[in-house]
């Protein structure tokens, strides 16, 4: 018998396994980040979108209702909600949006700058499918300029004379 080889070997072999199952799983994975989501209508689900303010920058409460085609909510998803603008370099406006005891989902949601957004309503239904719906939305206003969160104002910045 020679052990230490042959343990040797088969370690290693081992460590190869794991690692190309791991490959294997990482790729799944990313793939499966990108998941193929499927317009709401092709899933015969309505997604209704209403945010307390949309029409000028700031603030906003945002109301999501999904109904089947049997018209009944649906109240199990997982809806996540991202509000980009058409021009480049934003950061998306991310908020996860919970269910309430209405059958929405709602979530805080803010309208950082003026100008078109196309927010995106992820839905990832419980069969585990992702189905999405895009919303136009034309803010008035320019940046919003309340920094009142950021550590740069003090109150001696805002002092008046
Ligand atoms: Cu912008």
């Amino acid at each position: 018998m020679r052990p230490l080889p042959n343990q040797q070997q088969k370690a290693i072999n081992e460590m190869k396994l794991r690692l190309y199952f791991g490959f294997i799983l990482l790729f799944t994975l990313l793939v499966g980040c990108r998941q193929q989501a499927t317009p709401a209508a092709d899933q015969n689900l309505d997604v209704q979108l209403e945010f307390s303010n949309s029409d000028a920058v700031g603030e906003s409460n945002l109301a999501i209702t999904i109904t089947d085609a049997q018209g009944q909510s649906i109240t199990d998803a997982q809806v996540e909600v991202r509000g980009d603008m058409t021009h480049a370099g934003m950061t998306p406006v991310i908020v996860t949006a919970q269910i309430g005891d209405d059958g929405r989902y709602h979530a805080a949601f803010e309208w950082t700058m003026g100008g078109d957004w196309i927010v995106t309503v992820s839905v990832r239904l419980a069969d585990g499918s992702l189905v999405e719906q895009t919303f136009d939305y034309s803010i008035a206003g320019a940046m919003n300029m309340d920094m009142s969160d950021s550590p740069m104002t003090t109150p001696e910045a805002t002092a008046e004379e």
